[in-house]
């Protein structure tokens, strides 16, 4: 196998501002800091808001603690739009981690879908998680999470793994251990936080930490819901592990389910 230098060029990083990067280039020469930073930038309402309001768009938030808060439902579909004849980048998608029998129902697995602009909420559940390390890869590849929630990592594989990340949101390191041990952390900050193995330079996952509940992931025709979302107006993000975020801006009427598609031009394997 093919021993990457970087692991952090094995995906591309969100985009802040939500358009879509599927045919930006990666530049080998980004720096991990840039890369974990731009990342971290996603899901900080500030800096949202900034870019809202550069580009002349009003979004309205609901006023927190209203005795009688309105809500909506958000529900759509995100349609993995292959792009035949599309050159690959080499070593970006590593080929034999891919279910070629279900090609479409696993890369959905690899996208998440949520309210980019949503309020902090401050009584956030926790939950726990599991990356499993089988066959020299993370899996899943793609885990969203709320703040404060533990993820476990075991190793099925007859040899060691390890993980580390050094994620602008969070950097740490559960060092080696063997088959059937596992190593957890419990993830505190919001962020895009993205693991790799010392041992496996190819093993890669992201984590999706939100603080907030209004994130989902795609069922496998696509489909997705997200409930209980307090009316207003909002910028919805559909993300992927290779091609970042794409952005649109939806209104969330109480009441009433508000209904939205997403195309992702997921290249072929
Ligand atoms: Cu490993």
């Amino acid at each position: 196998m093919v021993q990457n230098p970087n692991p952090d060029q094995l995906a591309p990083e969100p985009n802040p501002l939500g358009t879509r990067s599927a045919t930006r280039p990666t530049n080998p020469s980004k720096s991990r800091d840039s890369i974990t930073n731009m990342s971290s930038r996603v899901l900080f309402r500030r800096s949202v808001a900034t870019a809202l309001v550069a580009s002349g768009l009003v979004f309205v938030r609901p006023a927190p603690g209203r005795a009688a808060r309105a809500y909506g439902r958000i529900t759509g579909v995100v349609h993995l739009v292959a792009l035949t004849g599309t050159a690959l980048r080499s070593g970006a998608y590593p080929s034999r981690q891919v279910n070629r029998k279900t090609p479409d129902a696993a890369e959905i697995a690899n996208v998440v879908v949520f309210v980019k602009d949503a309020p902090s909420d401050p009584g956030l559940p926790t939950t726990r998680a599991s990356i499993s390390q089988r066959d020299e890869s993370f899996v899943p590849r793609v885990t969203a999470i709320t703040r404060g929630s533990t993820v476990e990592f075991p190793n099925f594989d007859p040899y060691f793994h390890n993980v580390f990340s050094l994620s602008r949101v969070m950097t740490f390191d559960l060092g080696r251990f063997r088959k059937g041990e596992k190593r957890e952390r419990t993830l505190t900050r919001a962020g895009v936080i993205k693991v790799y193995c010392h041992i496996h330079s190819e093993m890669a996952a992201t984590i999706l930490v939100f603080d907030h509940h209004l994130y989902t992931t795609p069922a496998t025709d696509g489909s997705f819901a997200i409930d209980a979302v307090p009316a207003g107006t909002y910028q919805l993000s559909a993300w992927h592990e290779r091609i970042g975020e794409t952005t649109q801006p939806l209104k969330v009427v109480a009441g009433e389910d508000a209904g939205i598609e997403f195309a992702l031009p997921v290249v072929e394997k």
